[in-house]
This record gives C-alpha cells, structure tokens and sequence, in this order.
C-alpha cells in the first residue's frame, strides 16, 4: 500500500485510474469468458479476483486515499470488482452445468445391455465329489479332519505298521524330501504322503475317543501320468475307532456311502487282500451303477463303466490293526476300528464316464465347464 498522502488523487495513483480499473476489469471478464473448463476458470479467479490480482491491489491503496478521494475510488473499484464476481459466479454456473452433461452423456450405462455374456465357470469335479462324500459322512456325525500334504515318514509308514522293508518306502514309489530311505545322515524322514492313511495316526493321536473322522486329501506316488493313474491324486480316508466296532459296522457305513453317492439298490462285496495297517483286510467293489450286473456275459449290452465285469472297485478298508491302536496308545482290548481309503478320480471316473483321467488334471475349461457350479 503507498504511504498516506494528504493530497493523494486517486487520477495520481496508476492502480486507481478509471482508465486502469476499467482495463483490469476488461481483461478480468475477457478472461473469464474464454475460460473453457471449470479448472481454467479456477486458474482465472485466482489471476483477476485473487489476493494478488489487479484490482484486489487497487482496492488496497483505496485505504491511503483522502476522506474526499476515497468514496469515488472505492464506488470505482467496488463496481469493476462486483462485476467480475459476478461474471466468475455465472461462469461456474455455466461449467457445472456443462461437465454434468457430459458426465451424463460420457459415463451413462446401458441398461438394455446383455448383462450374461462373460463366460460362467465352474468348480472342479473333484473338489465338489469330495466335499459330497464329506456331506455324507458329516450327516452321520463324522468330523472332517485334515493332516500335512509334506508328512513325516513316521506318520506315513512306520505309524502304519508299514515295515523299513516294504516296497512302497522305496523311492520307486514315494517322493522323499528329506532323509531318503537307507539314508545314513540319521535324519527323521519327510515324504509327499503316498495315501490319506497318516491322518489316522494324526486324529488317534490328537482326539478323544470315541474316534469318527472323514478325510479327503491330495496325495503323491512316483507313478507315470497315463489313462488311470496320476502321480498327484486324491483319496477320501475314513476311521472310525470306538467301542465294539466289527466287519458289520464297516460294511453297512460302505453300503450307506453307496446309496448316497449312486442310489439305492446297489450291492458291495468284499475281496481279501492286505493293508499292513488293517486287518483283516479287503478290497470293496459296488455293483457297476450303470448295467447293474446284466452285461456280465452279454457280448450284446458290453457297459463301458464296468467293462461289462458287473462290478466296480471302490479301494480299499479294513479293521485297524491293533498295532496302530498301540502305537497311537490306544488299548485294542478295549476299543476297536475301522478305516477305509478310496480314489477320488478314480471314482470321478466311472461316476462320469470320464475315460481318461489326464483330462482331470490338464485345467482345461472344456473339461470342468459341464459340471457347473455344483455345490
Ligand atoms: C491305500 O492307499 C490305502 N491307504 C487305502 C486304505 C485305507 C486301506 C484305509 C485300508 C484302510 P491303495 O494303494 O490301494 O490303498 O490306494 C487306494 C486308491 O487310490 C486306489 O483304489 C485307487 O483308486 C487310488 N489310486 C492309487 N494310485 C493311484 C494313482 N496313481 N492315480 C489315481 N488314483 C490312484
């Protein structure tokens, strides 16, 4: 602001000329008119209507002017400074109302649009198959338990009565991540699990008895990729451990798993056979879902399920073998179980007529996509 001044003439002071006020003025609304978006007008306030702008400046040195100078200055300054705010408030008005129309017309969504076009996708069988089975089994009061896809060679085999000896320890079999059989560095051994069977020490071990467990997992063996057999695949393991459990129990929780898998009406039988952790032992096969048994010597009806055999083989089961309920120091006198293990794919197989079961683990959508979204 200049210094007081007795004789100050606004005419004197080059801010406060009329000619002054009056160009700042002009250039102030030229600018605002040619502002063309909401963020130049911005730009534009602050340059003519700002602390700094012209007439914001003029309007300072109105203070030092005389008694008799300063209501015309001020009358002045006051009019040029109304107008611009004026202009400026018009503008906004005039650019809000622009950038909402094109905000309207830019961002406006189609209604009438086909909402369904992206491609749906689907679960994977196996992962719907094994939480059915687990549905099965949890009905009947069964708990889903869970154990290390990396497990300790304890669990896996000798917990199992699974001798040093046995073939299955060898690494023609078993993928060893530490500690490889007959390894001499003293090292406890860990190993991809080669079934669901060491979840059954891990619940022994962990629960309170009575024992009723279902367990669906992903388990490994050095076996090629082909037709009916992968190297990663899934089992669905079962124990049951209480008191005055037989072959009967076994038998009927199998029968019941049929029926609700495949329907009712469905035999299962029993072959011998041997599991070091079970004993007595047995293969179970189901009477094939499909021919029930009438393409069983009739070259004219061949079933494709069963191979016109009759019958389907499910997996393996059998009583718990009284050593594992020692070494999970369970008293066999007193309590007894039993335990069975299936394949899942292998099931998928004949559930689906899948024919080949590398289409399972090729992740391709054509494969998935007819099961759908099953849950
Ligand atoms: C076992 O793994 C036992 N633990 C099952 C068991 C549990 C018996 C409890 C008694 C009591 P096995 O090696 O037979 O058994 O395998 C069980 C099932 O896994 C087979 O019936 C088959 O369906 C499936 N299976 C085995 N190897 C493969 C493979 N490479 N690819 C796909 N499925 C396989």
């Amino acid at each position: 602001m200049s210094a007081p001044n007795k004789s100050y003439d606004p005419v004197e002071v080059e801010a406060l000329k009329p000619e002054e006020i009056d160009r700042a003025r002009d250039a102030a609304l030229a600018a605002i008119a040619a502002a063309g978006d909401l963020e130049a007008l911005r730009e534009v306030k602050a340059a003519h209507a700002g602390d700094r702008s012209p007439l914001a400046l003029a309007n300072r040195e109105i203070g030092a002017l005389p008694p008799h100078a300063k209501a015309d200055a001020g009358r002045r300054v006051g009019q040029a400074r109304g107008a611009v705010s004026q202009a400026l408030k018009k503008r906004q008005e005039e650019l809000e109302a622009e950038r909402d129309e094109r905000v309207l017309v830019e961002e406006a969504v189609d209604v009438t649009l086909p909402y369904d076009r992206l491609p749906a996708g689907a679960r994977h069988p196996l992962t719907t198959l094994s939480e059915r089975i687990e549905d099965v089994f949890v009905a009947m009061g069964y708990e889903v338990a869970e154990g290390p896809e990396a497990e300790a060679e304890w669990y896996n085999f000798d917990a199992l009565n699974i001798a040093p000896d046995h073939p299955a320890r060898t690494m023609q079999d078993t993928f060893f991540v530490q500690g490889a059989e007959g390894s001499a560095d003293g090292e406890a051994g860990v190993v991809l699990r080669t079934h669901t069977s060491p979840v059954q020490i891990r619940s022994l071990l962990t629960r309170d008895l009575p024992v009723y467990v279902i367990c669906p997992g992903r388990v490994y063996r050095t076996d090629e990729l082909d037709a009916t057999h992968t190297p990663v695949f899934s089992q669905v393991e079962l124990l049951a451990v209480d008191e005055g459990l037989t072959m009967a129990d076994l038998r009927g929780t199998i029968d019941h798993m049929v029926r609700a898998l495949f329907g009712e009406g469905l035999g299962t039988r029993m072959r011998p056979s041997y599991f070091p952790f079970t004993e007595p032992s047995a293969e179970v096969d189901m009477v094939c879902f499909v021919c029930r048994g009438a393409s069983v010597g009739d070259s004219g009806r061949p079933c494709r399920t069963c191979s016109s055999e009759g019958w389907i083989e499910l997996g393996g089961c059998g009583m718990v073998n009284p050593r594992v309920l020692t070494a999970c120091g369970v008293d066999p006198e007193r309590y007894s179980g039993f335990a069975f293990g299936f394949g899942i794919e292998r099931m998928l197989m004949f559930r689906h007529n899948v024919e080949d079961m590398r289409d399972m683990v090729e992740g391709d959508v054509r494969f998935t996509r007819p099961f759908g979204m099953e849950i």
